[in-house]
């Protein structure tokens, strides 16, 4: 049997964690042979190139004077019921619950209604299910797409838990976490940029998100403060988002102006981690924290809250540490004790590569792969069902 599989991918194409996650798995597969089919409103940034194996399809929206909203859903149905159909894929991914989980049930009926069986998997990647999914507003279609998708992967062990708890949940769900392209974030020299942004070799503190409020980007900078107090240092802000105005109040409110760098949103992001010292991630909520596990790549070690999934990828005491929620004191402690500690701190970098290391590409494509297989072959029966029941 040829196991390489014709997939669709369905995302949202912007620098979200689960956009770049979907992107990263589709980029993988394809090297390895599989077709892909990405199918979203505008081209993911990292398929700006030619790539063997991949397609992209795009979804454009219907304006009429009646629609105060273009139905994207709809739009996004009907093109994935046709790339089905006309490219004959085996199975779609959509990651993110909302809408893409409920739109490909949709699909799959429009498509039985046709005689074809194409079976779903859904990836719950955190807000969907932690914020936006938890909202009465959409919380009886989250719930119902879970139940009704052939296969659902969470991101976490943690997410995988907290959708148990959050909805009645009748599905199983597969915990595979999020990977690591070392052919990308690696610890690359960088000197030249360490000088420009720390020119007496003060350390480098360093945090990416998109500025939301469940990032805390305040309690960044109330941690760089007290480092600052006692350690010379710098801090780099790479990212953008609602938030990003507070946290310029902030530091002009606190005088530090001149140690915070902003630097908006990058592309390549390996390359400021090149240079980090410590990554911060005192997020509210994180089902994974994608962000620290691409800093760790780089050998650079985490001190963040010990929220979601985050301790699933950051071991308090050997990548960097673990805090309460909002607990900027000993954040700033846990900081200072490793930026005064050379040796300590090489350890703890040598750590975080090490830890990186268990979510590395290879060891996660396969999974993805096996569980692929092993819906698609489930879906046989319940393709033989349903035309039974028909
Ligand atoms: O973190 C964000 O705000 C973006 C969000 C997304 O869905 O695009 O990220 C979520 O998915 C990432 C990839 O799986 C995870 O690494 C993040 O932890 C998760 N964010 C939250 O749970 C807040």
């Amino acid at each position: 049997m040829d196991n390489k599989l014709k997939i669709g991918i369905v995302c949202y194409p912007t620098f979200g964690g689960s956009g770049v996650v979907a992107t990263e798995l589709g980029l993988g597969l394809a090297k390895k042979g599989h077709q892909i089919h990405f199918i979203t409103y505008r081209q993911p940034a990292r398929l700006n190139t030619f790539q063997e194996n991949i397609y992209y399809h795009e979804v454009s929206g219907e304006d009429y004077p009646l629609f105060e909203y273009s139905p994207y859903d709809t739009a996004l149905a009907s093109k994935l019921v046709d790339v089905v159909k006309y490219e004959n894929l085996d199975l779609l991914h959509v990651h993110y619950a909302i809408p893409h989980a409920a739109v490909a049930y949709m699909v799959k009926k429009i498509l039985l209604a046709e005689g074809k069986y194409i079976p779903v998997v859904t990836t719950l990647h955190g807000t969907d299910i932690t914020l936006v999914g938890a909202n009465k507003a959409f919380a009886p279609v989250v719930a119902f797409s879970i139940n009704k998708s052939d296969g659902v992967t969470a991101v976490s062990e943690y997410l995988k838990q907290a959708t148990f708890k959050q909805f009645n949940i009748d599905n199983e769900i597969e915990a595979i976490p999020n990977f690591i392209d070392f052919e990308r974030f690696t610890k690359k020299n960088k000197d030249h940029f360490k000088k420009a942004i720390a020119p007496e070799g003060e350390k480098i503190l360093a945090h990416v998100s998109n500025f939301r409020k469940v990032k805390r980007v305040g309690d960044v900078i109330r941690v760089f403060e007290k480092v600052f107090e006692k350690t010379p240092s710098k801090l780099l802000l790479i990212g953008d988002g609602p938030e990003r105005k507070h946290a310029e109040e902030l530091c002009r409110e606190i005088g530090l102006c001149d140690e915070v760098r902003f630097l908006g949103k990058q592309d390549a992001v390996e390359e400021l981690l090149a240079v980090a010292d410590l990554f911060i991630l005192p997020s509210e909520s994180e089902s994974f924290g994608l962000a620290a596990l691409e800093a760790m790549a780089c050998e650079v070690p985490v001190i963040s809250s010990n929220v979601g999934g985050i301790p699933e990828v950051n071991i308090h005491g050997v990548t960097g540490f673990h805090s309460e929620l909002g607990d900027v004191e000993d954040m700033a402690k846990n900081a200072i004790d490793l930026l005064t500690n050379e040796d300590k701190l090489e350890t703890f970098r040598k750590n975080a590569l090490k830890q990186a290391q268990t979510f590395h590409i290879d060891k996660i494509l396969p999974k993805y792969e096996n569980y692929y297989h092993k819906v698609i072959r489930e879906s046989v029966y319940k393709n033989i069902k349903s035309e039974a029941t028909n």
